[in-house]
């Protein structure tokens, strides 16, 4: 049986959990999960090995047994949540999920099953109709479910679109997740490894500091302020022993500064711990973090400075200070 591979796209609403679907089928903590909506801004990619499952074609078929898994790769990628763009960071979100839809194999529609159809779905169903993609619906959330809804559920979504598959799910409890993964692989292509085996994700590990930071100041603080920030890596420096990391926690006005900071740098503390913590659970090492809060005034509404806080932005301007920095080679 032919490797098969392909790039796969979560899409859907704000919190309808995406991330943690990605996290559960990867198996790795990739994309940070709030029960806040908007927490992911970036689309990125988890990278999913099969291995070949079970009997070859002619024997499972002797032995009666269902068809054999064949082996390959999954590209999955997670987006930031479909919603209707208010400022030039909800635009840049938005051009994350319409880059995701371009060129990838399949889509995976991911809905809570526990919420009511809505015009926000129709919103998400629309775009996916416009893909013209072959896509899986993915009814979310089962294990808290009252099981009576989930079939008019499926009914309202079939009337409405034809999808290839719908898989109930609970990407929490890990339910449903081999029945998914068998079906990804069934509607795969032929195709290469796109990435070595031992690659996870495409998101380098300073930027997935970033998030976890990000992540804790999304549990720590309420309202407005989690949407108002965002966090830049400073400094990254990785140490036989320790790895040193400095970030600044950007938000857009001293009142949200002084929430951030906390009585007398109480919550800073709590958020720079708690980061830590999860930080040097992925890099398993030890880790110095500082912390900085500065105002950026009506940062959202900044193209270039939303364009600024990307990675992969950060990475490009990188790796030409970089090039800046070595000299010439001579001819
Ligand atoms: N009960 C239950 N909760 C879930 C499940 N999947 C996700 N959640 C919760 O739903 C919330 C949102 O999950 P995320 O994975 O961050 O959702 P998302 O779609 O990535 O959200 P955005 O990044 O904001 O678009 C979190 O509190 C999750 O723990 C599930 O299968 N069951
Ligand atoms: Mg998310």
């Amino acid at each position: 049986m032919a490797f098969r591979s392909g790039f796969v796209s979560i899409i859907g609403r704000p919190n309808a959990g995406k991330s943690t679907l990605l996290n559960a089928l990867v198996g790795e903590k990739l994309a940070i999960v709030t029960r806040k909506p908007q927490t992911t801004r970036n689309r990125i990619q988890g990278i999913i090995n099969v291995e070949r499952k079970g009997k070859k074609p002619a024997q499972a078929k002797e032995a009666g047994v269902g068809h054999p898994r064949p082996a390959g790769q999954i590209v999955l990628v997670d987006t930031p949540g479909v919603h209707k763009p208010i400022n030039s960071l909800n635009r840049r979100m938005m051009k994350e999920v319409y880059d995701a839809l371009e060129g990838c194999d399949l889509l995976l529609l991911i809905a809570d099953a526990t919420a009511r159809f809505g015009a926000g779905d129709k919103f998400v169903l629309d775009i996916v109709k416009k893909s013209g993609q072959p896509c899986f619906l993915l009814l979310n959330k089962i294990d808290v479910l009252d099981k009576q809804r989930l079939l008019p559920l499926i009914a309202e979504y079939k009337e409405r679109h034809e999808f290839a598959e719908v898989i109930p799910i609970s990407a929490m409890k890990r339910e449903g997740l081999d029945a998914l993964l068998a079906s990804v692989m069934k509607a795969l292509p032929e195709g290469p490894r796109y990435f070595p085996k031992d690659q996870l994700t495409d998101q380098p590990e300073r930027f997935l500091v970033a998030e976890l930071i990000r992540e804790q100041v999304l549990l720590a603080t309420e309202q407005e302020v989690p949407y108002a920030t965002t966090v830049l890596i400073d400094q990254y420096e990785e140490g036989a022993r320790l790895t040193r990391v400095a970030a600044t926690i950007y938000c857009e006005r001293e009142g949200q500064k002084a929430i951030l900071i906390g009585k007398q740098g109480s919550t800073l503390k709590k958020i720079g711990t708690a980061a830590r913590l999860q930080i040097q659970g992925l890099l398993n090492t030890k880790v110095f973090l500082e912390l900085f809060v500065k105002v950026r005034a009506g940062w959202r509404d900044s193209r270039d400075f939303v364009q600024e806080t990307d990675w992969r932005t950060q990475l490009q301007n990188m790796s030409m200070a970089k090039q800046k920095e070595e000299p010439e080679p001579e001819s």
